[in-house]
């Protein structure tokens, strides 16, 4: 491990010019400014280093995005030599240039098969914009203009530009800004928190049939498309039950219904397949792609197209869309490296075969814990229900979220990076993690969880909310 950064004011210094003047995402920037912000100043592999040279372990891969994990030399030497060589230009107006050429055939070779066609954004927000762009257009093109409806999920997350925040479910966010029309929501395939009597199959059937009932409701002949993530993230790692996705691609099949499956974090090894639709069985139209696709070295996302979905909206001429950095060079190279380290490495199978099962066992055992209710994993992403009563799934009587938030800030003072949403925990290590770093990373969570459940026993709050 490299040494941290020392050269650097002192962290009080960098904490009040950051309140002063950096207006956070997704931040209480009040708060913020009255604690200061950690600040992260190095990383290597699944370790990062903050300004006071504490070394953490990153059990959520930066924001689901540092796949191959940080430090990696092959990446600062090909952006430097691509910005050498051609560090901008366009690919509007009948131009285009190497590496958005090579990333794009190298992605096809990649996706499903007739998945070839790649529409380049900066980010997973813009691509699902795109791709409201385009599932409208196919279906002008086909004469069907009334088809403009999409149906997305309750608590699902596809970005915070206006297009994508429409399409996720996060009421909050609507509230901030409003939401575009022509966008509507079904329930999530959420078993432990809002499965009540069923058993898993069923639910997970149920919800399903939301969106043929969904599609009922709003006549066939109006709705463009389903968009779901095959396993919702940022709304808590939501692992649908077995019977949800066929049964979501049968509803898709039957109504002809586009599928746009947004992979932005599913994709590039994350579930141990190149991408989630593979683990789950899911044909998708359109995968939404960013993260992973670089491993967040450089921001690029976009969308891939089925040869379907392509041939329709090429035939209907120009699509008035893009953005100035779509495909952009030095963006590109460093994805295109990315996916060859992956290769090279055998990063997918590293994941499948090694990685998921070592945490696995670690992670199933979290049940014997006092406060877990359920410990779920696909690939190497999961999460575990916190409860005060796991026979009865109960909610704790705090507001929801308050318990997660204790038990993340006791990760965080153990120096591992878990999240909570709600009071859930949730985890996504880089996708390198070795065995002996699972091993330290749970021996870090478990520390964390019992020192959050005696804090909640202290405080009188390892209490259940009343039915
Ligand atoms: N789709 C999915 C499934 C995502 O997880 C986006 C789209 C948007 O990507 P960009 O690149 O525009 O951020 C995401 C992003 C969180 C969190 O709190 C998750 C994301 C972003 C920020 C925070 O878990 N996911």
């Amino acid at each position: 491990m490299n040494k941290p950064i020392t050269n650097h004011m002192p962290t009080a210094e960098l904490q009040a010019l950051d309140a002063a003047h950096h207006f956070h995402p997704f931040t209480d920037n009040n708060d913020l400014g009255k604690k200061g912000a950690r600040i992260i100043t190095r990383g290597e592999g699944v370790w990062l280093t903050d300004s006071e040279g504490q070394k953490i372990i990153d059990g959520m891969a930066g924001l689901w995005c540092v796949n191959i994990g940080y430090g990696r030399k092959e990446m600062g030497r090909v952006a430097a030599r691509q910005m050498d060589e051609l560090a901008y230009y366009n690919t509007f107006f009948q131009t285009t240039h190497v590496p958005a050429i090579a990333l794009a055939a190298e992605i096809a070779k990649l996706a499903p098969d007739g998945m070839n066609h790649v529409f380049f954004a900066g980010s997973g927000s813009e691509a699902n914009d795109t791709n409201i762009r385009v599932v409208r257009r196919y279906w002008q093109v086909k004469g069907q203009p009334e088809r403009n409806v999409i149906i997305a999920r309750w608590n699902g997350y596809h970005g915070s530009t206006m297009g994508g925040g429409s399409l996720g479910g996060m009421k909050p966010i609507h509230a901030h800004g409003g939401k575009i029309e022509g966008i509507e929501h079904i329930d999530q395939p959420y078993w432990w928190g809002e499965g009540g009597d069923m058993n898993e199959a069923d639910f997970g059937l149920a919800r399903a049939r939301q969106l043929e009932d969904k599609i009922l409701e709003i006549g066939a002949d109006k709705v463009a498309a389903f968009i779901g993530e095959p396993i919702q993230g940022a709304g808590g790692v939501i692992i649908p039950p077995a019977t949800y996705w066929p049964e979501i691609q049968r509803i898709c099949d039957k109504y002809g219904i586009l599928l746009i499956a947004d992979e932005v974090i599913t994709g590039f090894g994350r579930t141990g397949n190149w991408f989630g639709s593979t683990t789950f069985g899911i044909k998708p139209d359109i995968m939404t792609i960013a993260k992973g696709l670089s491993s967040g070295y450089a921001p690029i996302g976009g969308s891939i197209l089925s040869d379907e979905v392509a041939s329709v909206v090429y035939e209907g001429g120009e699509l008035f869309h893009g953005y100035t950095y779509s495909g952009h060079p030095v963006a590109a190279a460093v994805a295109l490296e990315n996916l060859r380290i992956m290769q090279e490495e055998k990063i997918v199978d590293h994941v499948r075969d090694v990685a998921h099962p070592a945490l696995k066992e670690e992670w199933d055992k979290l049940v014997d814990h006092p406060m877990v209710g359920e410990a779920k994993l696909v690939g190497l992403m999961g999460s575990i229900a916190l409860t005060p009563n796991k026979e009865k799934r109960a909610k704790f009587a705090s507001e929801e979220g308050k318990v997660g938030y204790r038990c993340r800030e006791r990760c965080f003072a153990n120096n591992l990076i878990m999240r909570h949403v709600g009071d859930r925990m949730i985890i996504a290590p880089p996708l390198v993690i070795t065995p002996e770093e699972i091993k330290e990373m749970m021996t870090r969570a478990r520390k964390s969880l019992d020192e959050c459940y005696k804090g909640l026993l202290d405080d009188g709050m390892f209490v259940a909310k009343e039915d």
